[in-house]
């Protein structure tokens, strides 16, 4: 009776609390959480020990979602219209939105073609979401331009998979991380990523500790400190790497003959080409020992259960399939798949990038794993629809649809939960592309981002933990998420936003097609969409929310009842003969060449505490503490070849774009190889951001560009006027009043603060503005009338403070920054100088505020680094400091700090 009660969801406390049981809105590990809310506010978020996924764990980002809910000026409230290009957007009420949207479309449609309009979608969307955009792409705009931005992280895993094992479908579960003997981390950080299943894989290891962790990762991250073995890559060369273990399996005997034999097809073709990749051979081309190459295969065959991780250091890259593909490979030639605890197992980014799969929310995917360039699937997806045929045309993938946009092709383009002026490569193309489209529509949640900035009709979406539907984590397992409080202002749920328009659309374009779309709720989306799984690989038919509710998360295929953890145990694939493709691939290095001028490499990837464009974990100064502001690593060699200290402002560049930012020494990256962060755009600092720099090459077969590789060239940037300053108040408002002064110069960033609410501004130039400009700045931060100043503006020195309560409200150091770290104490609640004027003048010691470690209890690192040097190992600082027993997502550091001390 308990778990009845438990998964219907919804449990009303005697305050007027309620308890909702939903799934976390970031990665795709899709953990459990219980929201509760009272009224229109979210009160907290816990760990929902009754799912499968985290039993009850969450990490930094999960534990802290409640700071992120915000149903004022932080949000997109109001629809927003404008007329004209270069006028400014007004509020508009909905339903004139709606019908802009659909007169927008029909126009284009009739005097263009259907192929005019694009939809450019996202992994973050519900199931629901994507089922109605898709029937109204296809089955009533009539163009397969319908892509996500799943493009970008998982299309090379779908086809890796779909190419070997014949569906895209990860074969493996959860359960699989304590029951493997060998785990093989492939291009992944998960210790940063997927911190729940990392934290499981931790306790097992400790549990086992004869278990063999292998990481495959050009750097050396929080991941690599579980290795057993770390095999540092060069980028892009996994393929090779993944031919020659197969080479010292073959040698070593360690393939099993007879799975090959009864379950697979093409090993003799794979075998002959892997032999000329020895481990010699590939030390060269990889750049790690031959001998930790042939441990890794031995480890790998040897293993009783080998199960793989891996993620975008595999699927982003101009050789993505072939990556997925290779390390497959391994699986189907030593039998390590369809058993407990083996398997190549894709983990999945984006919380419901599966359900976009599943729902064929791409341009390369119809409904129920089908394609649209097969006619008897487009006929099945018409027929399951009731519309007469679906469109031949193939749809454009991500980037040939921002292409297409920028020739002309595509004149209306509807962009919905994702931020693409942030998060594609080469920015300045895709830049080009939003101004020269005719139309663009922008279905957001929150304000301020990168993309609104070109959106000519904006629709409010309603977004976690106010949307209700479904979505699918990486191990198939479908979950409801549940609304805890309703939509501020005018925001729906996407799937409504996109019915309202369809309705609008069909009455102009198609009247008899309006009632495609009459769907009483979100359950009667969800059931149609359901009904295109049946009698197909991933079939769940039989799944609808009121067994979800009876049951909680089930596991698709869902057949009689009864949940599939494991694919394949019969050894029986998704293909025509049902056996497995070996998939025999040639290595092929990255698509730029790094030599001069651009000698260095460039990757980029996540931080621990921050979600891609930062539109919410840049709400919560809880998860901004662990980094606060972004910066390029380099190795020491390197920075000191460019002449560099850490710290000081570096210009790097690219074939494409470039930009300013702080360096810092990472002794964990490669010579020769630098980091950045993914997560800072042009609406927190100066020029286009990361993506400015990547290279827009793509995989040739499922389009997924090479977000982990650019040649880059580095160089000081000679900027020594610089500013300081800090505001207290709302971040969201500030960094829209401040924003105008990111593309005045070129190092500028606007930044949330890390302690309490405000945001710091820094601005660096090679001389000093003139009068006007100072005079400017200063009243853009609310100090033309200080309450304490030291200024010399003929140096263009500005040192001014606002008190409120004897504490700084804000301040302003530009041209001499030396009481920076004193100033921001005491505005963070240290005690007030003895001297205002002597703390201006840079002459108070002030020690610079450590860096926030765990993001939980607030641990910085320098309280743990003084613990390890009274002695205290990781369990001890544990103990005394209480970091790492909220969340644990910050252990694996705590132990790197606490070894480096002790080594
Ligand atoms: N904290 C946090 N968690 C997230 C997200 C987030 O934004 N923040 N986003 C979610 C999403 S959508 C995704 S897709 C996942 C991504 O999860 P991950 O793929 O784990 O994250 P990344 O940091 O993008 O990249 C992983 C690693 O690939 C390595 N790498 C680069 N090039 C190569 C290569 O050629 N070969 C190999 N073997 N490795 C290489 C990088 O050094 C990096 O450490 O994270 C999800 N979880
Ligand atoms: N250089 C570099 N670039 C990368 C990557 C990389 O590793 N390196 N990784 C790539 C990968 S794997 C990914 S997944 C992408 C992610 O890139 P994006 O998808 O662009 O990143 P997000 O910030 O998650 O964007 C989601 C947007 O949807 C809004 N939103 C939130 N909830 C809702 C909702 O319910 N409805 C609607 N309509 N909007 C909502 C958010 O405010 C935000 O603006 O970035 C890619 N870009
Ligand atoms: S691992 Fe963290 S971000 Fe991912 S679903 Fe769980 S709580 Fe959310
Ligand atoms: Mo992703």
């Amino acid at each position: 009776m308990d778990t009845v009660s438990l998964h219907l969801g919804t449990r009303a406390g005697a305050t007027g609390e309620r308890t909702v049981s939903s799934v976390c809105c970031y990665c795709g590990t899709g953990c459990g959480v219980r929201v509760t809310a009272q009224d229109a506010r979210v009160l907290r978020v816990e760990g929902d020990p009754d799912h499968p996924a985290n039993r009850g764990k969450l990490c930094s980002k999960g534990l802290m979602l409640a700071d992120t809910v915000r149903r004022d000026e932080a949000r997109v409230l109001r629809a927003q219209w404008r007329p004209e290009r270069g006028r400014e957007r007004s509020p508009v009420p909905l339903s004139d939105a709606l019908d802009l949207a659909a007169g927008k479309l029909a126009t284009a449609i009739q005097l263009y073609g259907p192929d005019s309009v694009g939809f450019y979608l996202s992994g973050q969307l519900l199931t629901e979401d994507y089922a109605v955009f898709n029937k109204l792409a296809r089955a009533l705009v009539g163009t397969n331009n319908i892509d996500t931005n799943s493009r970008l992280c998982m299309s090379s895993a779908v086809s890796g998979y779909k190419l070997t094992l014949g569906a895209d479908a990860p074969p493996a579960c959860y359960d699989d991380l304590e029951l493997a003997d060998t785990v093989l981390i492939a291009g992944s950080n998960m210790a940063y990523a997927h911190p729940v299943l990392f934290r499981r894989l931790e306790v097992a290891k400790a549990a086992r500790p004869e278990m063999k962790i292998i990481v495959i990762d050009p750097r050396r991250t929080d991941t690599t400190a579980l290795a057993d073995l770390h095999l540092p890559i060069v980028p892009g060369t996994d393929v090779a790497l993944f031919h020659a273990m197969l080479n010292v399996m073959v040698w070593d005997g360690l393939i099993d003959a007879a799975y090959i034999a009864a379950h697979t097809a093409g090993f003799d073709a794979l075998k002959s080409r892997v032999q000329e990749f020895t481990p010699r051979a590939a030390q060269d081309v990889c750049g790690v020992p031959a001998a930790d190459i042939a441990l890794a295969a031995r480890w790998f065959g040897q293993a009783g259960a080998a199960l793989s991780l891996y993620t975008m250091g595999l699927n982003q890259s101009s050789s993505g399939t072939a990556k997925n593909g290779a390390l497959i490979n391994l699986h189907l030639a030593t039998g390590q798949i369809g058993r407990p605890g083996a398997g190549p197992f894709s983990l999945t980014g984006q919380p419901n990038a599966m359900g976009g799969r599943e729902a064929g929310g791409m341009a390369t995917l119809l409904p129920g794993h089908r394609d649209p360039g097969i006619s008897a699937h487009r006929q099945e997806v018409a027929a399951l629809w009731g519309v007469d045929q679906l469109p031949e045309t193939a749809g454009k993938p991500a980037l040939e649809m921002f292409d297409a946009v920028l020739d002309g092709q595509i004149k209306v383009l509807w962009i919905a939960a994702t931020n693409p002026a942030q998060s594609l490569p080469d920015q300045a193309k895709v830049r080009a592309a939003l101004q020269r489209a005719e139309f663009v529509i922008v279905q957001e949640a929150y304000a301020g981002t990168e993309t609104l900035a070109y959106a000519d009709l904006v629709l409010p979406a309603a977004t976690w933990p106010e949307k209700s539907g479904t979505l699918t984590n990486s191990e198939r397992r479908i979950s409801r998420v549940r609304s805890a409080v309703p939509p501020p202002g005018d925001a729906r749920p996407d799937w409504q936003l996109a019915v309202g328009v369809a309705q609008r659309l069909a009455r102009l374009i198609a009247p008899g097609k309006g009632a495609l779309f009459d769907y009483a709720d979100e359950s009667a989306v969800f059931a149609e969409h359901a009904r295109t799984t049946a009698g197909r690989d991933l079939d769940y038919s039989a799944v609808d929310y009121a067994l979800l509710d009876r049951t909680g998360p089930v596991q698709w295929p869902y057949r009689d009842g009864v949940s599939t953890a494991r694919l394949y145990t019969d050894g029986q694939f998704a293909t025509a003969d049902g056996r497995a493709r070996f998939y025999d691939t040639g290595y092929m290095p990255v698509a730029e060449a790094v030599s001069a001028p651009f000698p260095l490499r460039l990757t980029t990837g996540r931080l621990r505490d921050h979600w891609h464009t930062m539109t919410r974990t840049g709400l919560s100064a809880a998860l901004t503490r662990h980094v606060e502001e972004p910066w390029l690593s380099l190795h020491p060699i390197d920075l000191e070849r460019a002449k560099l200290q850490a710290g000081s402002l570096a210009r790097v560049k690219s074939r494409r774009g470039s930009m300013v930012l702080p360096v810092r020494a990472d002794d964990a990256l490669r010579p020769g190889h630098v980091f950045l962060p993914m997560h800072w755009g042009s609406a927190f600092m100066a020029g286009l951001g990361v993506n400015a720099l990547t290279n827009p090459a793509r995989d040739p077969v499922s389009r997924q560009p090479e977000l982990k590789h650019a040649a880059v060239a580095i160089a000081p940037a000679h900027l020594p006027w610089q500013v300081m300053g800090w505001l207290a108040g709302d971040p969201s408002v500030l960094r829209a009043q401040l924003a105008p002064w990111l593309r005045r110069f070129d190092y500028a960033v606007v930044l949330p603060c890390a302690v309490g609410p405000g945001v710091r501004l820094r601005l660096a130039a090679d001389s000093p503005p003139p009068d006007h400009v100072l005079d400017a700045l200063a009243q853009a931060l609310g100090l033309e009338k200080p309450d304490a100043a030291f200024d010399d503006p003929s140096r263009g020195v500005l040192r001014r403070v606002r008190l409120q309560d004897g504490l700084p409200t804000a301040f302003l150091l530009a041209g001499d920054v030396r009481a920076h770290d004193g100033l921001l104490a005491w505005a963070e609640g240290g005690a007030a100088p003895a001297s205002v004027a002597m703390l201006l003048m840079g002459r108070n010691q002030a020690v610079p505020r450590s860096r926030t470690v765990c993001a939980c209890v607030g641990v910085t690192e320098q309280e743990i680094l003084a613990g390890t040097q009274s002695g205290l190992d990781a369990e001890g600082l544990t103990a005394k400091l209480g970091c790492g027993t909220g969340c644990g997502s910050c252990m694996p550091e705590v132990r790197r700090l606490a070894a480096l001390h002790t080594a």
